[in-house]
Formats: structure tokens, C-alpha cells, sequence
């Protein structure tokens, strides 16, 4: 389990690692008062999706289980609502 909270518009952590193939669940926290949620892709073009939780609403936690990918290196998360700002690296071990 990985535990996120967004707050001030931003994630608690900016990088995160699980290892490869693994089964992940993210669990995110929203301690602001608009929706967040967490996407996981396999680069910042956001293109190709890895994961993508439900909005957390204002206060509320949201899950998200997802499998790693196989291949080691550095994918990239966001916020699908402010994918501008709040932004990590994923990185697979
Ligand atoms: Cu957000």
C-alpha cells in the first residue's frame, strides 16, 4: 500500500517506487477542497495510462490497484485535474 495525500495542490510525496510487476495499491487522501485523484502513465505525454483512481472528493480517499510494469525504470504520475503542477516520478525497481 502506498499512502498519498494531495494537499495545498500538491502530492505528499513526488516519487514513488514499487517493484516491478508487483501488484500496488495507492491510496490518496484529499486534504484540499477540490477534487484530486492519482494516474499513473508510462511518461509525462500521459499518453499510454498505467492506473487511474476514481476523484477524491474534498476529504475524502480513493484507491486504486494497479500492476507495475514490468520493465524497470521511471514512469510518471499526476493529477488528472491539474496535470500542469501536480506530477511525480513512478519509479519501478
Ligand atoms: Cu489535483
Amino acid at each position: 500500500m502506498v499512502d498519498l495525500t494531495a494537499q495545498n495542490f500538491a502530492f505528499s510525496r513526488g516519487r514513488i517506487e514499487v517493484p516491478a510487476g508487483a501488484l500496488v495499491t495507492v491510496r490518496l487522501r484529499n486534504a484540499d477542497g477540490v477534487p484530486h485523484n492519482f494516474a499513473a502513465y508510462t511518461n509525462a505525454q500521459a499518453i499510454e495510462g498505467i492506473a487511474s483512481s476514481p476523484a477524491a472528493q474534498p476529504g475524502g480517499t480513493v484507491e486504486v490497484t494497479f500492476t507495475a510494469p514490468s520493465q524497470p525504470g521511471e514512469y510518471f504520475f499526476r493529477c488528472n485535474f491539474h496535470p500542469d503542477f501536480m506530477t511525480g516520478t513512478l519509479v519501478v525497481r
